[in-house]
């Protein structure tokens, strides 16, 4: 099979709500990325794939074992995986890269395939206007803050981050879902970005829309599902970016 394919996912917030569910959640995902490797050149998370992950220098937490070997596999294997961290799964260190062989972005990302120019992001932090968020978001990657979460046991730091992160993701979830139409803060950014740069393709997630928008100068922006509600994902393959579903 000719792997000239680019797949996108988003948002698999693997580890809600609880072990079980989240386990059934990751086996689909790798069933998924296995199906995804038969064609793929090339294979894009957007971020937010651990509701929770905090590694440190010489420990990383003890789940995800069955998707982690799966792209540590598929990554062996030649196909190039790229791992954006999201707001709930930043606190990386060199484990994604080093052991998994991973290509991992902390920020947008943009890239030229097949001669069309895309812009790759999670898709936090694009409300100006939310100081309290961009706050937090610069707090939670200062250097100083990490040391001291790091220096934490973690019989107290990863309990407390799950913790964390299940309320972070409860307290959003209802705006989450809400469709704000045109008035959505992802459209509006992307349409600023389009003055001054040439974007064919916008693919976000964060939000867990699933929804295609048409922006200014007829380009598009993708915004992926979550995998807790609908299992979607997008794909390039050479001239249309389609946005599908994963049974
Ligand atoms: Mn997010």
């Amino acid at each position: 099979m000719i792997k000239n394919k680019h797949y996108f996912v988003a948002d698999t917030h693997l580890g809600v709500p609880n072990y079980e569910a989240s386990l059934v959640r990751e086996k689909k995902l790798v069933r998924f990325l296995l199906e995804a490797e038969k064609d793929a050149k090339v294979i894009y998370l957007l971020g937010d794939i651990f509701d929770f992950w905090h590694e440190y220098k010489y420990v990383v937490p003890k789940y995800y074992v069955r998707l982690l070997g799966t792209l540590a596999s598929i990554v062996d294997r030649g196909t190039p995986v790229h791992f954006f961290t999201g707001n709930h799964d930043q606190w990386i260190r060199d484990y994604f890269q080093k052991e998994i062989g991973m290509i991992v972005h902390t920020k947008e990302y943009e890239i030229t395939i097949d001669g069309k120019n895309f812009f790759l992001a999670h898709g936090d932090g694009f409300d100006l206007t939310d100081k309290k968020y961009l706050f937090m978001k610069r707090l939670f990657g200062s250097k100083i803050i990490r040391i001291m979460f790091a220096s934490i046991h973690p019989r107290w730091a990863i309990a407390f981050g799950n913790a964390w992160s299940k309320s972070s993701r409860k307290s959003h979830s209802e705006y989450d879902l809400i469709d704000k139409g045109e008035e959505e803060l992802q459209f509006k950014y992307c349409n600023e970005i389009l003055k001054t740069k040439d974007i064919d393709y916008f693919i976000l997630g964060h939000r867990h829309l699933n929804k295609e928008y048409i922006l200014e100068k007829e380009k598009k922006l993708i915004i992926l599902s979550d995998w807790i509600n609908e299992s979607g994902y997008a794909l390039w393959c050479g001239e249309d970016l389609k946005l599908k579903s994963f049974e």
